[in-house]
């Protein structure tokens, strides 16, 4: 029994990414107790993995895995994000978990409910949000780490949580490629570091998604793009994915690209895979939890909340069927030159994912002061930088923004972005304008453009959808030539008579 008191954390939740992190957590020499809520399936893998380097207990029930977790516990809980967790959060009370313990929620919950967990917990345990990125492959081998939680508890957590992250090299800043089994990688530097009070690490975790919706779709453009103007067959697309793959754009979603694209259909050697794969993209919601935060914030970020849509219309593939024999688009044969337009789609797409990280970001920074966080920004872009499905030479240049400008209200002003866009831009808007042409749907290199030029521009025309706001509902408006928060009033259609001056909202007139 002594020896049962010995694991150095345990964990809730043996289902695939479970397995994996428990296995990862095993692999740097700590002391892993498990527990599943269906016995067999902890005794399976207990017996599949009878020598790992710090060694599993297998437990068959809660109060077991109390017993066995040396105190402060720190219980991680992998279960199915909602109420599964809220579930093992009452077992694990109810079974004397103490004040001191950690529960550590590593699934996809939603930033909402970890910051009411842990107000509602906060007297029996400390609990901890802890966004997980990387999937199977991240859980078992490092993934990136988002932790959110008591300041004061990170300290238990943080050993652990740095030993099994990814970690990328100091030098160039890239991911150290992934270990072999039961061969952790030690050196480098984590990706993983605490990120604020209650939900902020799982937040942290769904912009990291919600980025990760409009980098696909981005990419999933400049394939369609350039496959319909220039006709080009999959494998003759992926080389050019492979040597994007070498500069700029260098990171994780481009190397798959460029692996897909080569892949023979498994089932006809002659087809290529990607054209076998059905043109309708699934979602699990993360991308829409981000959209709905930043419509909640007033927060334009129209790129992601486009990625998001792109999937449903894609959903719609019935109804685009027989759409497609209704309505008509251009007849429009590209005739440039074939490599200009590569290169012209290499940049739309640079400066693309340029505006969508800065969405991302100003979310980020408008949910400091709704939720009362501080982030550190060059931070999480270094945690981004392996481990995670959005891990990107890119991201560096991102830390090195927010290093030298904590303050950035925007990454598109900071000096390098602001150089990229400038360079890129004209390209960029050949790619838009190709598209609108040859009647192709890139709505994400389109939205990515139409931010750009909003945000450039000291003058939109807002005044006038202002205007018409006051004819029709007496809303107000400011004015050009007076302070602002000065608010009138017109009785429309009038030209003879006088404008009002409104009160200011609040004041006690
Ligand atoms: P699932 O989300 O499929 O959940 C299955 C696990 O939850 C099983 O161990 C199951 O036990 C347990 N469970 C359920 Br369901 N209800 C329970 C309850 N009321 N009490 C106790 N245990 C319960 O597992 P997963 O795919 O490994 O994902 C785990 C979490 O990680 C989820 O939140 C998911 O969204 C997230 N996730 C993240 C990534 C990523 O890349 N970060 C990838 C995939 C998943 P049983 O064996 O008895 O049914």
């Amino acid at each position: 029994m002594a020896e049962q008191t010995q694991a150095d954390i345990g964990l809730i939740g043996l289902a695939v990414m479970g397995e994996n992190l428990a296995l990862n957590i095993a692999d740097h020499g700590f002391n892993v107790a498990v527990y599943n809520r269906t016995t067999q399936v902890m005794k399976n893998f207990i017996a599949a993995n009878p020598d790992t380097p710090g060694g599993l207990i297998g437990c068959e029930s809660v109060a077991d895995l109390l017993a066995a977790v040396k105190k402060p516990r720190k219980i991680i809980v992998l279960v199915k994000a909602g109420a599964a967790v809220d579930t093992v959060a009452q077992q694990l009370i109810g079974a004397g978990l103490e004040k001191d313990d950690l529960i550590i929620d590593c699934g996809n919950s939603q930033w909402t409910d970890t910051i009411r967990r842990e107000k509602d917990y906060s007297r029996q345990c400390r609990f901890f949000g802890s966004g997980v990125s990387g999937g199977e492959v991240g859980a078992r081998f490092g993934p990136s780490l988002m932790p959110g939680g008591d300041a004061q508890a990170w300290r238990h957590l943080e050993p652990i949580w740095k030993a099994i992250a990814a970690k990328v090299d100091p030098g160039t800043g890239k991911a150290i490629e992934t270990a072999k089994p039961g061969q952790p990688v030690k050196d480098g530097i984590p990706c993983t570091a605490y990120i604020g009070e209650n939900g902020a690490g799982h937040y942290v975790k769904m912009i990291h998604n919600g980025i990760e919706y409009i980098d696909m779709q981005l990419i999933s453009e400049a394939y369609f793009l350039m496959r319909n103007l220039l006709s080009l067959q999959p494998d003759e697309l992926s080389p050019i994915f492979a040597r994007w793959n070498q500069g700029d754009l260098d990171s994780y979603l481009i190397e798959i690209t460029a692996d897909i694209l080569k892949q023979r259909d498994p089932r006809d050697a002659d087809s290529f895979l990607v054209d076998r794969v059905l043109d309708t993209a699934q979602q699990k919601g993360t991308g829409k939890w981000t959209s709905i935060n930043a419509l909640d914030m007033g927060i334009p970020a129209n790129a992601i909340a486009e990625a998001v849509f792109a999937r449903c219309l894609s959903a719609l593939k019935d109804e685009r069927i027989e759409a497609a024999k209704h309505l008509a688009g251009p007849r429009y044969t590209y005739s440039g030159d074939r490599d200009e337009l590569i290169n012209a789609v290499h940049d739309a797409l640079y400066c693309s994912k340029i505006c969508a990280y800065a969405q991302g970001f100003q979310l980020m920074r408008a949910a400091e002061g709704e939720y009362h966080w501080k982030f550190d920004f060059a931070s999480i872009a270094g945690i981004w930088r392996g481990g995670c499905i959005i891990r990107a030479r890119f991201l560096q240049k991102i830390t090195d923004a927010y290093t030298r400008a904590p303050g950035l209200v925007n990454l598109l002003l900071d000096p390098y972005f602001k150089e990229q866009l400038h360079k890129g831009q004209s390209h960029w808007r050949t790619v838009v304008a190709l598209a609108a042409q040859a009647g192709l749907a890139a709505p994400a290199f389109m939205s990515a453009l139409a931010y750009y030029d909003g945000y450039r521009s000291a003058q939109l025309p807002a005044n006038l959808l202002q205007a018409q706001r006051d004819y029709f509902g007496a809303h107000t408006y400011e004015r050009t030539d007076e302070p602002r928060g000065a608010l009138f009033h017109l009785d429309w259609p009038a030209p003879d008579r006088p404008e009002i001056a409104m009160p200011a909202p609040g004041s006690a007139v």
